[in-house]
């Protein structure tokens, strides 16, 4: 056993997997930009099945921190609120309709997880929670919905314009 070629070889798969984990590739995260300040969005969904926004706004790879108030007060099992962000040229509907049984992972399929790029879990009456994403590197109109059942039918959706 020759030590020395072994611990190239090891070294090389490491660079490799480093490579493949940073992400060459358009799957991978993108790289936030540093000389932005964070951006700090706040929505809040309602016993009406509305969010009180339906258009936020962000640069391009900015990083998020977005916060989501349920200020309703029906109970969670009925009225459950959550803020879920999707890959452009997703259809908000057609994505809700496949997660209606998936209520243990917040009505979000792990089918379709690939068209998800942030989202909070589904929130009772006064519960929030504030996540922090990068915004996508590609400007557009993100489509952002309440998975909860019935509520993107509802109107509870907006759209995050990325711009450059
Ligand atoms: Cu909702």
């Amino acid at each position: 056993m020759n030590t020395k070629h072994s611990l190239i070889r090891f070294g090389f798969a490491t660079l490799l997997a480093a490579v493949t984990l940073t992400g060459c590739g358009q799957s991978g995260p993108p790289v936030a930009r540093d000389d932005l300040p964070v951006k700090k969005l706040e929505i809040t969904g309602n016993d009406k099945m509305k969010f009180n926004v339906t258009k936020l706004e962000a640069q391009a790879r900015q990083r998020i921190e977005l916060t989501l108030k349920n200020v309703g007060s029906m109970p969670k099992q009925s009225m459950g609120h959550n803020w879920c962000l999707l890959t452009l040229g997703t259809d908000p509907k057609a994505f809700a309709e496949a997660g209606l049984a998936a209520a243990s992972t917040d009505y979000i399929t792990p089918d379709r997880m690939n068209e998800v790029i942030a989202h909070t879990k589904i929130l009772g009456p006064g519960e929030s929670e504030t996540i922090t994403f990068t915004a996508p590197a590609k400007p557009g109109s993100y489509p952002y919905i309440c998975t909860f059942p019935g509520h993107v039918a509802a109107g509870m959706k907006g759209v995050l314009e990325i711009s450059e």
